[in-house]
C-alpha cells in the first residue's frame, strides 16, 4: 500500500469498500482515480483503479455485440439476509447443492465444467432467506475472467469439495491458491468469530476477504464417511470451519441455515405502523450491532433521512420506549418508525 495517500483519497477508498451497488462503486472508483496522488509510488494503484473502472463499465453496459462482455450477468445485487457464493473445483456438486437448497434446477452433469454462468437462487431459512450464487468451477484450465466482480457483493462462500475424489484436498488447495492470485482471499473468519478483525479495512482496496465454510460433499458415496471425513480433516492444512453433507440425499443440509445465521450475525427486525400489530412475517435483516437508522434505510432512503425517533419492543426489555436513530438492535426487535 503506497504511503502518503491523501485523506481525500482514503475517504473515497473507504466508501468504495463499503459500497455494494455497482453504479455507486463505479462513481467512487472515478473519484479515487481523480484524487489519488499522481506519482511513481501509486502507479500500480492507478493501474488497478483503471482496470476496475473498465471492468465495471463493461459490466454495467450489459451484453452487447462485440463488447467486452456478451452473455448473461455475472454479478447480482444482494437480496435476502446475505449473499453466499458456491465455489469449488469442477464436478464437486455445487449445482446439485444449489438446486437442492434453492430449487433453481441448476444444470447438473456427471462431467466437469457443467456450469458456465453465474446463477442466483434463494435459500429459505426460517422467516428469512439467503441468496446463493452458483458459479462455474475454479480451475487452472478455465480461468473465469469476471470472478472478482462476481464475488464482490458476497458475504461469504461455501467451498464445496468432493470427498470421493482422491485428490480432493489438493483440489481445494488449488482453488484457494487460484483465487488468491486474483486477490480473493478465502478466510476462516466469519463476522461473529471471537476477535474477528475487519480484515478488509486496511491494505489493498481490491483484495476481497471472503469468509469460507468448507463443505465436504458426497458423504453418501463413500464407504466409511466418518473415517473419511476425519482423514480429510487431519490431512488438510485448510483450517476452515467444515461441514460434511450429501447434496444428493440432503444429509447434513439442515445445519447450514442456522450456521450461516449465527456466523454472519444476522439480526431480524420486525416493523409496525402505529396502532397496528407488527408484521411478524417479513423481517428486515441487518447485522449484529446494527442500528435503527439502518432499518429505516432498508425501507426507504428518505425515511432514514427524515427519521425523528423509533418506538421499540423487546420482550423483557422494551415496551414501546422511544429510541434514537443510533440505537442498536437485537434479533427479534419490533420497531415503529416516526418521521
Ligand atoms: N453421490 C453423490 N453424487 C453427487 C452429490 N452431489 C453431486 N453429485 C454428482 O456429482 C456430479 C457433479 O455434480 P454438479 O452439481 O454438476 O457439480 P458442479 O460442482 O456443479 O460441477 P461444475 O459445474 O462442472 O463445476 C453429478 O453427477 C452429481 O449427480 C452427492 O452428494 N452425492
Ligand atoms: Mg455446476
Amino acid at each position: 500500500m503506497p504511503a502518503n495517500l491523501s485523506p481525500e483519497y482514503k475517504t473515497a477508498e473507504a466508501a468504495y469498500k463499503r459500497a455494494r451497488d455497482p453504479r455507486e462503486r463505479l462513481e467512487l472508483l472515478r473519484t479515487m482515480l481523480r484524487v489519488v496522488p499522481k506519482h511513481k509510488g501509486t502507479d500500480h494503484l492507478q493501474a488497478d483503479i483503471k482496470s476496475r473502472i473498465k471492468e465495471l463499465t463493461d459490466e454495467l453496459a450489459g451484453p452487447k455485440k462485440g463488447g467486452a462482455r456478451s452473455g448473461p450477468p455475472t454479478t447480482f445485487r444482494q437480496e435476502g439476509a446475505a449473499q453466499i457464493a458456491l465455489l469449488g473445483p469442477p464436478n464437486s456438486g455445487k449445482s446439485t447443492l444449489h438446486d437442492r437448497l434453492t430449487g433453481s434446477h441448476a444444470l447438473v452433469g456427471e462431467y466437469p465444467f457443467t456450469t458456465q454462468h453465474a446463477q442466483p437462487g434463494m435459500m429459505p431459512f426460517d422467516d428469512i432467506s439467503y441468496q446463493l450464487i452458483d458459479l462455474p468451477p475454479i480451475s487452472a484450465e478455465h480461468p473465469i475472467p469476471w470472478i472478482a466482480n462476481a464475488l464482490q457483493p458476497a458475504d461469504g462462500c461455501l467451498l464445496v469439495v468432493d470427498l470421493c475424489e482422491a485428490g480432493c484436498i489438493e483440489r481445494a488447495i488449488a482453488v484457494r491458491d487460484l483465487l488468491a492470485e486474483r486477490k480473493i482471499v478465502l478466510s476462516a473468519r466469519w463476522p461473529t468469530d471471537e476477535g474477528a478483525a475487519p480484515e478488509d479495512q486496511e491494505g489493498d482496496p481490491f483484495t476481497i476477504h471472503l469468509p469460507t465454510l468448507l463443505v465436504v460433499n458426497k458423504i453418501d458415496a463413500v464407504r466409511d464417511p466418518e473415517q473419511q471425513i476425519e482423514a480429510f480433516e487431519d490431512l488438510t492444512d485448510l483450517h476452515y470451519p467444515t461441514v460434511s453433507i450429501s447434496a444428493t440425499t440432503g444429509a447434513g443440509l439442515e445445519r447450514l441455515g442456522t450456521w450461516l445465521f449465527e456466523k454472519l450475525g444476522v439480526v431480524r427486525v420486525y416493523t409496525k405502523t402505529p396502532g397496528k400489530p407488527a408484521d411478524m412475517e417479513r423481517p428486515y435483516t441487518i447485522r449484529r450491532d446494527g442500528i435503527v437508522h439502518e432499518v429505516a434505510d432498508l425501507i426507504h432512503h428518505d425515511l432514514a433521512e427524515s427519521l425523528k425517533f423509533a418506538r421499540i419492543w423487546r420482550p423483557g426489555t422494551y415496551d414501546g420506549q422511544h429510541v434514537g436513530a443510533d440505537h442498536s438492535l437485537m434479533d427479534g426487535d419490533v420497531l415503529e418508525l416516526h418521521t
